[in-house]
This record gives structure tokens, sequence and C-alpha cells, in this order.
């Protein structure tokens, strides 16, 4: 395939924040559009993105000249910006430019080849077996992401018991509905934070307390029908390694909690050692800023057994050839992978496609509400439509 022209330009995320968003046209006049997400609580040894503006011109000013008319696939083109770059955080040419370019392609790629984008990403990665991702759905939001409430980021349900995606979903939107009555009916504030979930004021057991309620008077079996998940994000508060392992240990006592994401800082190699000696061989421990989707970071954690599963957020490498080696890295060494939006997200539903594509089996996309985490649920139905209900992740 060779690439004719490459435009970048600012368009607006789901915080208002400007971002970038790239057009790759092929020889043939096939187009290819993809923007990419920003994240708020953000891992000290992600790939780097730069000012949107700054990315826009690398992009239309650099990447253009140098990748047009070459003969590329989707692992020289990485390869190239990755050279041209020429740092390990892609901090030169800014890896929200260098990731734009490099799923503009594919989406571009996919369409010359004239199959669905996942399909595209399963042949990249080998796999030709597509499987629908249990959705992580995020309904109460706290932390780096709302004004007030817990102090964990994310409450998650996990329709586990549900015999198909579509199922799953529906069965989401029924208790995310009555968490908000739930919270009316308490005299709490129904508003939500930056992923559509609510923010709800009072501490961590008091959320999963009304998580419960809502869950079991939506007339759903709790740990059997549905289970719950949470993401501490720990880089971000100030508690000991002592004190989180002590509260997540009893919270797993209490609720059927399947995974927990950074249950303790990025920093506390030694804290995710011992949580994982703990809870590993009954929940899936999920690396996010401990990993950064890189497999760096990721060798250290499978050989000292810190965690068991691995968050996959293509902006936090920069290029679709490393998530894909990542993810590849994480199932040969039998962890688990969940695919992740970020909490500044657009209407670009690439990780709904990489998810299938990959197999990935999770994914992780916000709650049942604003459209930016809506669209990639609504991606998954479409495909589900086209690949059928039974391709599902148990
Ligand atoms: C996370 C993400 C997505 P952010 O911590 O997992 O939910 O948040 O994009 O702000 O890093
Ligand atoms: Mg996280």
């Amino acid at each position: 395939m060779k690439v004719a022209k490459i435009h970048a330009r600012i368009i607006y995320d789901s915080r208002g924040n400007p971002t970038i968003e790239t057009d790759v046209f092929l020889e043939n006049g096939v187009l290819g559009r993809a923007s990419v997400p920003s994240g708020a609580s953000t891992g000290i040894n992600e790939a780097v993105s730069i000012d949107a503006s700054e990315a826009v011109l690398n992009v239309n000013n650099k990447l253009d000249k140098e990748l047009t008319n070459l003969e590329l696939d989707q692992k020289e083109l990485d390869q190239i910006m990755i050279n041209l770059d020429g740092t390990e955080n892609k901090s030169n040419l800014g890896a929200n430019a260098i990731l734009s370019v490099s799923l503009s392609f594919a989406k571009a790629a996919a369409s010359f080849e004239n199959i669905p984008l996942y399909k595209y990403i399963g042949n990249l990665a080998g796999n030709n077996k597509f499987i629908l991702p249990l959705p992580l759905i995020n309904i109460i939001n706290g932390g780096a992401h709302a004004d007030f409430g817990t102090d964990f980021q994310e409450f998650m349900i996990v329709p586990n018991g549900a015999s198909s995606f579509s199922e799953g979903i529906l069965w989401g939107t029924k208790v995310f509905q009555e968490l908000k009555t739930i919270l009316k009916t308490n005299g709490l504030s129904t508003t939500v934070g930056d992923e559509g979930g609510f923010v709800v004021k009072g501490g961590n057991g008091q959320a999963l307390e009304f998580i419960k309620s809502a869950i079991q008077n939506s007339n759903f079996k709790l740990g059997r029908d549905i289970s719950l998940a949470l993401d501490v994000a720990a880089s971000q508060l100030n508690k000991s390694s002592e004190e989180l392992i002590e509260t997540l240990v009893r919270y797993c006592g209490q609720y059927p909690i399947i995974s927990i994401e950074d249950g303790l800082s990025e920093t506390d190699w030694a804290g995710w050692v011992k949580l994982t000696e703990k809870l590993g061989n009954k929940i899936q421990l999920v690396g996010d800023d401990l990993l950064v989707t890189n497999i760096k970071f990721l060798k250290r954690a499978i050989s000292e057994k810190a965690g068991n599963a691995i968050l996959i957020k293509p902006n936090q490498v920069g290029t679709l050839t490393e998530t894909i080696q990542t993810v590849q890295m994480a199932k040969n060494a039998g962890w688990k992978t969940i695919i992740s939006h970020r909490s500044g997200e657009t209407e670009d539903t690439f990780i709904s496609h990489l998810a299938v594509g990959l197999a990935a089996e999770q994914i992780k996309a916000g709650s049942l509400s604003r459209t930016d985490r809506v669209a990639k649920y609504n991606e998954l139905l479409r495909i589900e439509e086209e690949i059928g209900e039974r391709a599902w992740h148990t």
C-alpha cells in the first residue's frame, strides 16, 4: 500500500480539550481517519503526548513528507515513525502524533483490503478467532475523574453471567438506571464524571453498597449474573501499601470483586508482589500505570509475579504494532488483557475493533451514558451482528 497524503487537524475531546485527528489517504483515494484520546491519571512511564497543535504540525510538516509515496505495511510504517522520533518515550514527534498516523493507516488499509478493521488487526496479530469482550462498565466515577466523591477512581460492574455481549450491555443499563434511582432516593446528586458514571459523596464502602443494592433491586444475582471490578488508581492516592492491601483484602471478602486495577502505586513493585501472593489466585490484578502497555515493564511483572493481567491503552505506547506486541506477550504468559479507553475520549471506536481483533476477552470503555463511552459498546453491538452472539468471551 502506498500512502498518498497525510493530513492532521485539531478536534476536541470529551473534556473540551484539543486533540489530534489524522486522515491517511492511500494512492487509490481510500481514506482512514483516527483520533487520539488522553488520560487524566497518566502513568509516569507512558509515551509522551505533546501539545496537540505541535503534534498536528509534526504530522503535516514531517510525517507526511517522510511517509508518502512509500510502499508500506503497518509494521514498516510504525517502525519508520519510531526511528524518526528517535526517543524511548516518543517525546520528539509526540506519541499522539505517531499514534494518530498509525491508527488511521490501519483503518485505511482495512478499507483498501475491503475487510472490517477487527479482521485487519487480527491478521496483523495472526489471530482469526474473533471474540466479543466482556465489558467492565464503570458506573461510579471518582478520583481524578470527578471533582468530589470517592477516592477510588472506578467502580465497575461486570455482567459475567450474561449469555452474550448484547445481553451483558442490556443488563448493565438496567443496573445503571437503578443506581440513579437509588441515589435520588437517598437525596444524592446524579451528576456524572469524566467517564459517564455517577459521582457519589461518601466513602468507597458506601459506593460498593449502592452498587450491590442496584444489582439486587434489578433482580440480578450478585456475583453470579453480575460481579464487581475496581480501578483504585493508587498512584494518585496518598495511602500506604499496607493500608491499601488490608482494605482490598477486606472488600474482596465482602463483595464479589473479580478484578482490581492499580490496587497499588506504579512505583510499589514489592507491594504488587505481596498483593499478588495474597489475592492473585482468585482475583484478576490489573497493571495500568504500573505497566503502561509496554513490554519492558510487562516482562518484569511476569517474571516477578507482580499482577496477572494488563490494561491495554494504545496511546500509552504510541503505535498499533507495539500495542499488539504487548498483548501477545501477555497472552503467551497466560495473562489476561483488557483493552481500555482513556478518560478524555473522542467518537473514535478503534478500541472496539482492537478488542475483537486481538480476542482480548475484556474491554473497559466507561459507563452506559455519554456518547463518547457508549459509542464503543454500540460498535461492539454492530460487530456482534456480524460475527454472531456465540463469539462471546466465555
Ligand atoms: C485509567 C484510565 C481510564 P485515564 O486509569 O484506567 O479509565 O483513566 O485515562 O485518566 O488514565
Ligand atoms: Mg487505570
